[in-house]
């Protein structure tokens, strides 16, 4: 049977240009071969070629949309009687979908925490300023507050890889599921993509196992659906999904504001934005495209035009992406039920390989390949409705990211910090200064205690705070 089979995906490798993932075959054990011809079924060998052609060959596979317009937006503070009126009974209607249980919570925890030099699921960073608490925790406490904020059972889909699913559920299950009832707590994988030569051979990372990494945060529209989390969704009443990165320990999980928005306008799937702080700044970047809003990822956007300006001098591209999404499970159905396909993007990365002329496993010191991923937000072009809700950035976004410099535990550190001050500020209550206005003590703020200003300000606060204090409040 097995050598029939052999002959069979040979035929089929060889039609495509990748019978050297047979080379080693007379040296494997029946499982061994088992495994790999496993692995060489689950390639879609009908868009192999063109896929190739396409993506990894290719040198600029990203194709810059033509028409390029500016996508119209929600601002963060509401202007105009109508958007007053609209935000009001946007606040309304979010609280009332969040308290009838149908707003879901749903990271995507897929990626390594390579650029942080973090070891382990990212999730398990620990971050906070005081109590030093991981960016899971941080996400927990904030789901488990809003519960008990708007009254519901909150459940929390979470997306791991191949690479981190089972740690992630360690985690979890070490930490007691961080309070939340484990059983509205759902762990899927996302998908994976075989990776390349720079000449589009399929590589090997052993004789019996192809080189794969995980299909991008994109994946997570048709894992969702594979996996079962839809259709529990749908079973158990949820229409609305909050979409965030692990990285980000401001982000506002439920927000009912933005819920409100996306409900009203009858939005497939929608976004938060920020001003970009600088034309390179590393986040992607709105537009209309073709009348659709659009992301146009910051390594796709050529400089010169990061650098355009309009005529009052505002940048061109100054609407950063900052992946915050509210997604309709009904738009999920409606992708799948009728199949669908994200671009790809590339990117050239050092991959381990087996040479197939030595037999050894190569550990490159230069990039030698090519990963494909697929990016979440090149769904919304696919929506019929999508809207754009301006948010603050000291309010909602500090992800952690690399080592040092931007985006480093210390940046995040400290803006949790101050984000904490202003909100106490908000109530009336005194953070000590230095002399340049820096803040001069360390304030830790659990979801628990509060998830905005406005529950600060409601407890009616009486704290004095010394300099160089150290105030957890939860
Ligand atoms: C992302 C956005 C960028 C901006 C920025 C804000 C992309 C391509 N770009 O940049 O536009 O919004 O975030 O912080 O996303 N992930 C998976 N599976 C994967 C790959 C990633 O789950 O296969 C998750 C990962 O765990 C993380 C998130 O996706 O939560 C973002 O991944 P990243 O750190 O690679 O994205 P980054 O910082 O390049």
């Amino acid at each position: 049977m097995i050598t029939k089979n052999y002959e069979k995906t040979l035929q089929t490798l060889a039609k495509h240009n990748q019978q050297h993932l047979l080379t080693f075959w007379n040296e494997l054990d029946e499982s061994s071969k088992e495994k790999l011809l496993e692995q060489i079924e689950q390639i879609d060998f009908d868009s192999l070629d063109s896929k190739i052609q396409e993506y990894v060959k290719n040198p600029a596979p990203t194709k810059l949309p033509s028409k390029i317009e500016p996508a119209p937006v929600y601002p963060a503070i509401p202007q105009t009687p109508e958007h007053k009126e609209k935000f009001t009974k946007a606040k309304k209607l979010g609280e009332l979908l969040l308290s009838q249980g149908k707003v879901a919570a749903f990271v995507v925890a897929g990626g390594q925490g390579t650029r942080l030099g973090f070891d382990g699921p990212k999730g398990d960073y620990r971050i906070s300023p005081i109590k030093n608490k991981s960016l899971f925790q941080i996400f927990a406490e904030g789901i488990k507050a809003a519960g008990q904020k708007y009254g519901f059972q909150p459940h929390w889909y979470i997306m791991t890889s191949p690479l981190n699913d089972e740690p992630t559920r360690q985690i979890f299950k070490s930490n007691n599921f961080y309070g939340l009832r484990e059983q509205n707590i759902f762990f899927f994988q996302q998908g994976t993509e075989v990776n390349y030569s720079m000449d589009g051979k399929i590589l090997l990372a052993d004789k019996d196992t192809l080189a794969t990494s995980p299909d991008g945060h994109g994946g997570s529209l048709k894992a969702l659906y594979k996996s079962g989390a839809i259709e529990q969704m749908k079973k158990i009443g949820i229409e609305h999904i909050s979409y965030f990165q692990v990285d980000n320990p401001l982000i506002n999980i439920f927000d009912p504001i933005f819920i409100g928005l996306h409900a009203i306008d009858n939005a497939e799937m929608s976004s938060k934005y920020l001003t970009k702080c600088e034309p390179l700044e590393k986040v992607g970047n709105f537009c209309l495209a073709d009348g659709k809003v659009t992301v146009i990822e910051y390594s796709d956007l050529p400089d010169e035009l990061a650098y355009r300006k309009n005529p009052d001098g505002s940048l061109v591209f100054a609407l950063g992406s900052i992946a915050i999404h509210i997604i309709s499970r009904t738009f999920v159905e409606r992708l799948n039920a009728r199949g669908f396909a994200l671009p790809y993007h590339k990117a050239v990365k050092k991959i381990p390989f087996v040479d197939t002329t030595s037999g050894k496993i190569v550990k490159p010191e230069k990039p030698n390949g090519i990963k494909l991923e697929t990016f979440v937000f090149d769904a919304l072009p696919l929506a019929k409705e999508s809207i754009i809700l301006e948010t603050i950035r000291s309010e909602e976004f500090a992800p952690v990211k690399n080592a040092d410099g931007a985006d480093s535990p210390a940046v995040t550190k400290r803006m949790m910090t101050r984000r904490a001050a202003k909100w106490i500020e908000t109530a009336g209550i005194k953070v000590p200064k230095k002399a340049d206005g820096s803040i001069d003590c360390e304030i830790e703020i659990s979801s628990l205690f509060a998830l905005s200003a406005e529950d600060i300000a409601a407890k009616y606060l009486n704290l004095k705070i010394e300099p160089g204090q150290k105030l957890y409040l939860e």
